[in-house]
């Protein structure tokens, strides 16, 4: 059996092959539920924890970042947040010993899954030059060794800080503070790779870059588009809200090259009828478009829209708009070949859209990965843009635009001030309020930091969460420029892959999770979040530390002292105490949280202003929302060469893998599968279930393989392909990203497939 280069793995995990379910949830889903949090947790534990989860006084969902309603019901999670919640508060844990019996090159030859599975970490851990293993360090000792690397840089652009975006509002404003005090702007994060495409072209088109619908909105919406996302699986209770719609009369338009399960059909565990029942249908009208089609969609559903007379909604236009004539002369040359082609759809369907569409007075288009991953990315977003423009569909209720952001915190960890290049007003009320000069060059975004560490422009990477090798693009180029810095530190929940491909020297700092009661010199401490539509609101943990634990902001509050030394005015001894003293100053940093302390006693907390939705008012240079008309483009792909996204199956959190069954796409077993159209297959001579080696082309003539995948017969879009990710990052080359927002283009890899194997 052959090795995966990098894990050292055996790749041919033998996935087993079913038909793909064509409902979400229902009966199986909670049984799965119950049984995975009482593996992880212990049945009694898992029973009393899941009570709390999304419940006033209880803690927010680490999960995903779709809203709560306003009135949870008792159980208010799905499958997969009880597994996020499972995974972090499991009993099982990852001790000095263990470290003591795992060298890091074994470690380093084990599978995510393996490292993921051995639980939490629980003490501070050194690996020094030249050792092969971890040793157990103390916390002082460890932050005085990365604060004496900190200080000794010849400047403060050597270091990169990236976050993930599990970190609460309360650790995210500290960490930038600290960061930006320190003197640099380099703040990578996830979202570079994740919604950053939709932030760059919302804050152009509508002048702010985040969603601008409420959970209200959707159940009042009369259409829902949802483009390019896979809410089943990563937003599942957002087919709740779907459900809601339906039965206030929505119709829902699905976008994708796959047939996802939960559009199709929902059973909603939380109704008897969804626990035992056929479910409910959610999609209308299903586009089966070709990967980076979207664009083309449309563009052409906009000039069919400009040419319908009494589409376009002129008063809106007038009023609120810049650009329509830029937009109609190009939408003018929009024609039917390219669009087909483009879209792999026929013009019957396209047009079906578009009956529904202007049969719609307020209409709602929800987005996720499948439109941000690609190189014309942000130009496809803002074609959206111009399409709910063209139709008054902004500001309007249960109108708008809806980008259904990932980690549970990524929209406040943005909104907190982790950004690489933070705006001018914002580094201005830093220094209002902190009395210290802000850098104002930009820092380095995730993409950027890869390739500083590669060059040797940067000496020591922090992460605050996260599985930085694992979740970048070009896994070989990415690993091999972190062993290349001289300190690599993690604050850390979960033992991964990022703690075992290093730099010279590496410390892992273990950190409370969102179950964990945060107790500090001032009492118990609640944290913030604010989640996909813009709602703020208190998180609190009850569960005993797993270990020898520093919450997130104490450890950055001990590592600023440190580093800035006496000459910081900042108070961090008493940040650390007491974390209303935090919410304090971000309410005055940071508009929107007025009041802050106050208002999220509030259950449910309170809802950021959000200056389209609220008044039609758009903070753009001119004042006017922009369209758009850059030109139509779309992925060419070769002949014998198809179209591949790297996407998430239905057991794993992004690099964390919980299981290895994708239930709903019939895999069971193994992860290394690829999705491939069979009449594509067939003409490629690839038959069910046999195995190939992926390897990408990339426009320089470079190529990158990775071996041993399953082939599966599986009704995509033609010409297109799916396997998981992280596995196949390392087919995508670290220069293939979006224009503009440099998000990796992980949806659009152009690749050929080698059979290697029969059938088994
Ligand atoms: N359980 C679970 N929940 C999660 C996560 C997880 O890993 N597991 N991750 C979290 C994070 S960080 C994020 S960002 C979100 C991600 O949520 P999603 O964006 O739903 O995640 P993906 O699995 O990447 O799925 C992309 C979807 O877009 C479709 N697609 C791909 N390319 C195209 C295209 O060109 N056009 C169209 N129209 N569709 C396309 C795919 O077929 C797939 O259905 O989920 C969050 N929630
Ligand atoms: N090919 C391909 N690559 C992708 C994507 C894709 O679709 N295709 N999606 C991209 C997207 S959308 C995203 S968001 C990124 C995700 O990139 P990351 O956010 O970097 O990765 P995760 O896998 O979510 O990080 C998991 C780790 O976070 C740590 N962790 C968990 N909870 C906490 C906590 O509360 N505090 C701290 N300090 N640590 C914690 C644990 O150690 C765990 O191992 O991946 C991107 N990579
Ligand atoms: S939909 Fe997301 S936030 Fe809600 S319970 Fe599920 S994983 Fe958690
Ligand atoms: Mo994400």
């Amino acid at each position: 059996m052959p090795a995966d280069p990098l894990s050292g793995d055996p790749v041919q995990d033998a996935p087993e092959i079913r038909a793909p379910r064509r409902s979400a949830a229902g009966l199986p889903g909670v049984a799965h539920t119950l049984r995975t949090a009482g593996r992880e947790m212990g049945a009694a534990r898992a029973a009393r924890t899941l009570l709390r989860v999304n419940q006033p006084g209880g803690f927010d969902c680490p999960g995903c970042a779709w809203p709560e309603p306003d009135k949870p019901h008792t159980a208010e999670f799905c499958e997969n947040g009880a597994k996020a919640v499972a995974e972090e508060a499991t009993r099982f844990r990852v001790t000095p010993a263990f470290f003591a019996e795992h060298p890091v090159a074994a470690l380093a030859g084990r599978s995510g899954y393996w490292l993921g599975k051995q639980g939490r970490l629980t003490h501070p851990m050194y690996l020094a030059e030249g050792d092969t293993h971890y040793r157990p360090i103390g916390w002082d000792d460890a932050l005085d060794l990365l604060a004496a690397e900190l200080r000794g840089l010849e400047t403060p652009d050597r270091a990169l800080f990236y976050t993930s975006g599990r970190t609460s509002n309360e650790a995210a404003f500290l960490y930038q503070l600290f960061v930006r005090e320190f003197g640099t702007n380099n703040l990578p994060d996830c979202s570079n790779m994740c919604h950053e495409s939709s932030g760059s072209a919302l804050t152009e088109t509508l002048g702010v870059g985040k969603g601008s619908v409420l959970l209200e909105d959707l159940y009042r919406a009369d259409l829902i588009i949802v483009a390019g996302q896979n809410p089943g699986t990563n937003h599942p209770r957002m087919l709740s809200a779907l459900e809601k719609a339906k039965a206030g009369g929505a119709r829902i338009i699905t976008v994708n090259p796959l047939p996802e399960a939960g559009l199709e059909r929902f059973d909603n565990p939380q109704t008897a009828r969804g626990l035992v029942g056929r479910g409910i249908r959610l999609t209308d009208l299903f586009l089966q478009i070709r990967l980076g089609g979207d664009q083309a969609l449309f563009r052409m559903l906009n000039k069919l829209i400009i040419e319908t007379p009494g589409a376009v909604d002129e008063e809106f236009v007038r009023e609120h708009t810049a650009g329509f004539g830029e937009l109609a002369a190009a939408a003018r040359t929009a024609g039917w070949e390219d669009t087909e082609r483009a879209t792999g759809l026929d013009r019957a369907d396209i047009e079906r859209a578009l009956e529904m569409i202007l049969a719609s007075r307020r209409t709602v288009v929800c987005w996720a990965m499948g439109l941000t991953q690609h190189k014309h990315a942000v130009p496809t977003i803002k074609e959206v843009v111009n399409l709910l423009l063209l139709r008054g569909s902004i500001g309007r209720p249960g109108a708008g635009v809806c980008p259904v952001r990932g980690h549970s915190n990524v929209q406040g960890d943005r909104t907190m001030g982790i950004v690489e290049k933070p705006s001018a007003e914002f580094l201005d009320a830093l220094e209002r309020e902190f009395g210290f000069a802000p850098p104002r060059r930009p820092g380095l975004d995730t993409v950027e930091a890869i390739r500083a560490l590669r060059d040797g422009r940067a000496d020591v990477f922090l992460a605050m969460g996260g599985n930085f090798v694992a979740a970048s693009p070009d896994t070989a180029v990415t690993e091999d420029a972190m062993r290349r810095a001289r300190l690599t530190v993690h604050i850390s929940t979960k033992l991964n892959r990022s703690h075992c491909v290093t730099g010279a020297r590496a410390l892992i700092l273990p950190t409370l999770g969102r179950t964990e009661r945060d107790t500090q010199a001032g009492g118990d401490q609640c944290v913030t979040v604010e989640d996909s539509m813009g709602m703020v609101h208190a998180s609190r943990g009850r569960l005993e530390p797993a270990g020898d634990l520093l919450s997130e902001p104490a450890i950055v509050c001990r590592l600023a002292r440190r580093v800035l030394g006496p000459g910081s005015r900042t108070p961090w001894e008493e940040f650390e105490r007491d974390y209303s003293l935090i919410r304090d100053r971000i309410a005055r940093v940071i508009p929107g949280f007025e009041d802050f302390n106050a208002r999220i006693a509030r259950p449910g907390g309170f809802a950021l202003p959000h200056a389209p939705r609220d008044e039609r008012r758009f903070p753009t240079a001119t004042g006017k929302a922009h369209f758009t008309a850059g030109p139509v483009t779309f992925p060419r792909v070769p002949e014998g060469r198809l179209l591949l996204q790297t996407l998430r199956s239905h057991d794993q959190y992004n690099t964390t893998v919980y299981g290895l069954d994708d239930r709903y796409r019939g895999i069971r077993g193994g992860r290394r599968v690829v999705l491939v159209n069979p009449q594509d297959a067939t003409a490629l001579g690839l038959p069910d279930g046999c195995y190939a080696d992926i390897t990408s082309e990339w426009t320089d003539g470079t190529e990158r393989t990775a071996p041993g995948f399953r082939v599966v017969h599986y009704p995509t879009a033609r010409g297109c392909a799916a396997p998981y990710f992280p596995e196949t990052n390392v087919l995508v080359p670290l220069d293939a990203t979006a224009d503009t927002s440099n998000t990796p283009a992980s949806k659009s890899v152009v690749v050929r497939l080698t059979p290697t194997g029969q059938p088994g």
